[in-house]
C-alpha cells in the first residue's frame, strides 16, 4: 500500500545529476536555424589528424547497427531517462578510418555551422554512437536527423545534431558553446557546466 510512495523516491534518483530535473517530453534545443538535409544528400567527412575520407548514408548503413537506451542531460537542467536510439557505435566506426596517434582531441562539425569539442578519450567510448533512429522512428529533423552524435556521459550539447564531420586535433580547441562560456568537457555528475578558464 505504500508502494507508490516508495516508488516516487525511486531508484532513478541516482541517475539524476545534481541540479537536474526530470522531463517527460523531449525539449528541442537548437541554436540558430535547423538545417534540412535529406538522407541521400547527407555526407560525413573525417579530416585533420586522420586520413581524409568522406562517407555517405549508405556507407553508414553498411556498418554494424546497434541499439542504445541512455539518459540524456542538458546543461539547462533537464534530464530525460531511458531514451531509445539506434545507430552506429563510435568504436565500430573507428575501424573504418585511420587516425594519427597524435590525435588527442577532436571537433564535431555540423550542417549549419555548430561545433563542439571533445577529447579523444571521451569520444572513443563503447557507449557513444551516431544516431539515426529515435524511439523506433527515423530521427526527427529537430532532434538532429538524419544523423547526430550521442555522447551519453557528457552534457547533451556535446551530442551534435546534423553531424557532418569530425576533425582530429593534436590539442584542444573550443567549439561554439565552449567559446561562449561552457565547460570544455561537460560531465554532468561533476557539474562541469561553465568554463573555469
Ligand atoms: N548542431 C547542433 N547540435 C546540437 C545543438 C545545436 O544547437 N546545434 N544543441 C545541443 C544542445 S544544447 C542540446 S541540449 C541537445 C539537444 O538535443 P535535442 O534537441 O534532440 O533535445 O543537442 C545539442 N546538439
Ligand atoms: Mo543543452
Amino acid at each position: 500500500m505504500f508502494g507508490g510512495l516508495f516508488q516516487s523516491r525511486s531508484p532513478n534518483r541516482d541517475r539524476i545529476p545534481k541540479g537536474q530535473r526530470l522531463t517527460n517530453g523531449f525539449p528541442i534545443m537548437t541554436y540558430g536555424d535547423t538545417p534540412q538535409i535529406k538522407r541521400q544528400d547527407w555526407q560525413f567527412r573525417v579530416w585533420g589528424l586522420a586520413t581524409e575520407k568522406t562517407f555517405t548514408w549508405d556507407d553508414f548503413m553498411a556498418m554494424p547497427q546497434s541499439e542504445f537506451t541512455i539518459d540524456f542531460h542538458c546543461v539547462t537542467t533537464w534530464s530525460k531517462l531511458d531514451v531509445k536510439w539506434k545507430g552506429i557505435k563510435v568504436t565500430d566506426f573507428l575501424k573504418y578510418i585511420e587516425v594519427d596517434p597524435k590525435a588527442v582531441h577532436l571537433m564535431e562539425h555540423c550542417y549549419g555551422g555548430y561545433t563542439t569539442n571533445i577529447a579523444m578519450e571521451d569520444f572513443a567510448r563503447e557507449e557513444n554512437f551516431f544516431a539515426h533512429t529515435l524511439f523506433d522512428e527515423a530521427l526527427p529533423i529537430d532532434n538532429g536527423g538524419p544523423m547526430r552524435l550521442v555522447v551519453p556521459h557528457l552534457y547533451a550539447w556535446k551530442s551534435a545534431k546534423w553531424l557532418n564531420g569530425i576533425e582530429f586535433l593534436d590539442k584542444m580547441q573550443l567549439g561554439f558553446w565552449e567559446r561562449n562560456g561552457y565547460h570544455h568537457r561537460g560531465e554532468p555528475f561533476a557539474e562541469e557546466r561553465y568554463s573555469s578558464f
